[in-house]
């Protein structure tokens, strides 16, 4: 007797197999900055596909470990790493998956290449994209805070590609208090008397891989009156390493490691912190202003996290259509699941025209190649990608699983961490709605009048249109943007509105974005968006 096998999905190299990526990179990369930087895609594109791949599938099972007391009752608080985790680290630092982003071997180009790589990176690691988000916030941090000292001690760790070198830094801002609202945080800065040495006494509740040798974090200096100055103004940003040279933590203790609904490779910890030692990175007051770097950075990571995830729940989802039979046929043959898929595609290939957009912005921000015009349009767009693409991953990713029928919904397939680990992506680094506000404030960054940030969004859009000759498309994305700025110019419950507006003006650039990239498509060698190219 036969028995019916089925045979699995599986991955190719996930930059060949990539039109999306490889299409975009034509457009946007000089030929001889493609050429150059193709092979070390190809090579994560392999490592993705292979070899992170199986030991992901192998790793399914095993999560971070916290030992809190050694045999002899010294308090060690020791994290122990998954065998992913640990492969991960070594060759994020090797492949310059943050690096990259500061050799600036291509200018402003080096951000999109580097966000390239955390694309295909990502999806392979069970969010190892979470620590060198950070590590690449706190290096641009630290950059821009001019504190030479803490560069000189940090930037050359967190940027190296030597990973006996390599430090990940963690981002402490949540307190019991405030996770969202981070102007109430409680934890205090001690100075020590004749020393520029502060003391940190607090809890911090939710702290990312806590696995990190070093961490910015938020305090309130003894003194700064905690209602004195609105918010997060009597912060400040302080810079601590986390372990001593002997590797016993620095009066910090772990409590335990979060019991998560994903990313549950992420040891998130909460901790005490009792005396711990932390320098100032930049003044005594402004400590969300002075964080805000790390802030847009990690946001950066998030959306590009979330379209890493789309991508590869679509990657395996296309190769089982064409290997699943059911009623006769391949569901590759089947209209209404072509017609399924197309739809989420169209969605992935959206958020990802935003998310790297907002790669390309930051990369001009970051050598001062950009215009005033282009930084207040950065300033807006992060959030408004941030929180368009976390709900867009969440939507897709749950979609994806039910193109796999009973299989999506089994651990052992290994498909089911794809949706607990997209629903991380709406929440941490703000929660939808703390963006959609954050937006309404960047729109006034320059001035009080929210239409003339909104006019540089209309801008980037109409500049996307330009010379696009079908006249329906254009009239959709005008009048999207138009009920945008009618809405807004009314002035009508704003603060209640202003979820449906940021998402609106989310969809409408990517939509903007999709017909320029389908218009170059159209004159150059890549095909279009078309079903039948998918298949
Ligand atoms: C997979 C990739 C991602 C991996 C990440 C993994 C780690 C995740 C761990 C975490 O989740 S860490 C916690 C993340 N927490 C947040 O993201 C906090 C969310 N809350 C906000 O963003 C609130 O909007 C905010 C705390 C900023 C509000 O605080 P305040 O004190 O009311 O701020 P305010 O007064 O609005 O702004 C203070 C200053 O900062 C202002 O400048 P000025 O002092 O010059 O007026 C703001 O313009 C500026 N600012 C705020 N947000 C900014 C910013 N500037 C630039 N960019 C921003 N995003």
């Amino acid at each position: 007797m036969t028995v019916f096998k089925q045979t699995p999905p599986a991955l190719a190299n996930q930059y060949d197999d990539d039109r999306v990526l490889r299409s975009y990179l034509a457009r946007v990369l000089p030929p001889d900055v493609l050429s150059d930087v193709q092979e070390s895609l190809v090579e994560m594109g392999r490592l993705a596909g292979g070899e992170l791949y199986e030991l992901q599938l192998a790793d399914r099972l095993n999560e971070p470990t916290l030992t809190q007391w050694d045999a002899w009752g010294n308090r060690i608080d020791k994290i122990e790493l998954t065998p992913l985790w640990r492969r991960a680290e070594r060759i994020a630092a090797e492949h310059g998956v943050v690096a990259t982003a500061y050799e600036q071997r291509h200018g402003s180009l080096s951000r999109v290449h580097q966000c390239a790589l955390a694309y295909l990176f990502t999806p392979s690691t069970d969010i190892y994209s979470c620590p060198l988000a950070m590590t690449d916030g706190a290096a641009r941090t630290l950059l821009n805070s001019g504190n030479q000292p803490l560069i000189d001690r940090a930037v050359p760790h967190l940027i190296t590609r030597d990973p006996e070198q390599f430090w990940t830094a963690g981002q402490w801002m949540t307190e019991l208090t405030g996770g969202s609202d981070v102007g109430l945080t409680e934890t205090i800065a001690k100075q020590e008397p004749g020393s520029n040495t502060f003391r940190l006494y607090g809890r911090k509740w939710f702290t990312s891989a806590i696995s990190s040798q070093m961490a910015l974090t938020l305090a309130r200096p003894e003194g700064n009156p905690p209602g004195g100055l609105s918010g997060g103004r009597s912060l400040a940003l302080f810079y601590l390493e986390t372990r001593d040279e002997h590797g016993w933590p620095r009066n910090i203790q772990i409590n335990r490691l979060k019991d998560k609904l994903g990313t549950r490779k992420v040891p998130t910890a909460e901790l005490t912190l009792d005396g711990t030692p932390a320098q100032l990175v930049r003044g005594s007051t402004d400590g969300v202003r002075n964080i805000a770097p790390l802030l847009n950075i990690t946001r950066l990571w998030n959306g590009i996290s979330a379209v890493a995830l789309m991508r590869r729940g679509l990657a395996l989802s296309f190769d089982y259509a064409s290997k699943r039979v059911a009623f006769g046929a391949p569901l590759s043959e089947k209209p209404l699941h072509r017609d399924t898929l197309a739809t989420l595609q169209a969605e992935f290939e959206a958020a990802f025209h935003l998310a790297f957009y907002v790669a390309e912005l930051t990369g001009k921000s970051e050598t001062n190649e950009i215009s005033d015009d282009d930084r207040l349009l950065l300033r807006m767009l992060t959030p408004i990608m941030k929180l368009t693409t976390g709900k867009q991953a969440v939507m897709v990713a749950s979609e994806v699983l039910e193109s796999f029928g009973g299989a999506g919904y089994v651990e052992d397939t290994g498909l089911p961490v794809l949706l607990r680990d997209s629903q991380v992506l709406p929440i941490w680094e703000g929660t939808t709605n703390v963006l959609a506000l954050d937006t309404l404030r960047a729109l006034t960054t320059d001035d009080t009048d929210p239409s003339h940030g909104l006019m540089r969004v209309d801008a980037a859009v109409k500049g996307c249109l330009k010379g696009v000759s079908d006249a329906r498309l254009v009239s959709v994305v005008n009048s999207a943007m138009d009920h945008a700025a009618s809405w807004l110019a009314k002035g009508d419950e704003v603060e209640a509105g202003a979820r449906r507006f940021s998402l609106t003006l989310g969809r409408t650039i990517e939509l903007a974005l999709l017909i320029k990239h389908a218009q170059w498509t159209s004159a150059h060698r890549f095909a279009n968006l078309g079903i039948d190219l998918i298949f």
